[in-house]
């Protein structure tokens, strides 16, 4: 797969509002965007640190994948995020070549992106999202 690169990083908190003053407060950075993602039960808050960014994910219910892996993890870090020219593509490449898939398509995520999830029971135990800008 074609990856350019990494896009973000994403975050799992319990609560942006608590979190997001670390970010500017100590390490400086502008939260320039909050958005919610409602099929993916989640609250986003993004950050620009040069050519990638963190985002910050809060769950918005219980059933939410953030809140189920908080529960059994802690906060911390959630999965990695590269960019792709074509995340169908992508998502071919990795099936062909043995990767456990969580999402068979494209679908919407923050920012207007095209993203998919990759299983991280294939992946070495990191969850990875693959994401395409809108053309
Ligand atoms: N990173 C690494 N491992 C993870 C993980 C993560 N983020 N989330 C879950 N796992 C591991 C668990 O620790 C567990 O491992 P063990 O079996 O060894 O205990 C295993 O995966 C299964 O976890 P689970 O808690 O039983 O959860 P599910 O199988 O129901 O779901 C997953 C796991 C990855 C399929 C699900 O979280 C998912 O579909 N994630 C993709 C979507 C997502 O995370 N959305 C939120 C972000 C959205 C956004 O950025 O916009």
């Amino acid at each position: 797969m074609n990856i350019s690169h990494i896009e973000h990083i994403g975050i799992a908190v319990k609560n942006l509002t608590e979190a997001i003053p670390y970010y500017e407060n100590v390490l400086g950075l502008k939260c320039y965007n909050i958005e919610e993602v409602v099929d993916q039960k989640v609250k986003t808050a993004f950050f620009k640190v040069g050519g990638t960014k963190i985002e910050l994910l809060e769950p918005t219910s219980p059933e939410s994948a953030v809140a189920k892996f908080i529960e059994k993890k802690g906060e911390g870090i959630h999965h990695i995020a590269f960019a792709v020219d074509s995340v169908a593509a992508a998502l071919s490449d990795a099936e062909n070549k043995g990767i456990q898939l969580i999402d068979h398509a494209p679908r919407g995520g923050a920012e207007g992106l095209s993203i998919a999830f990759l299983h991280p029971k294939s992946t070495l135990g990191i969850l990875t999202e693959l994401c395409e800008y809108p053309k």
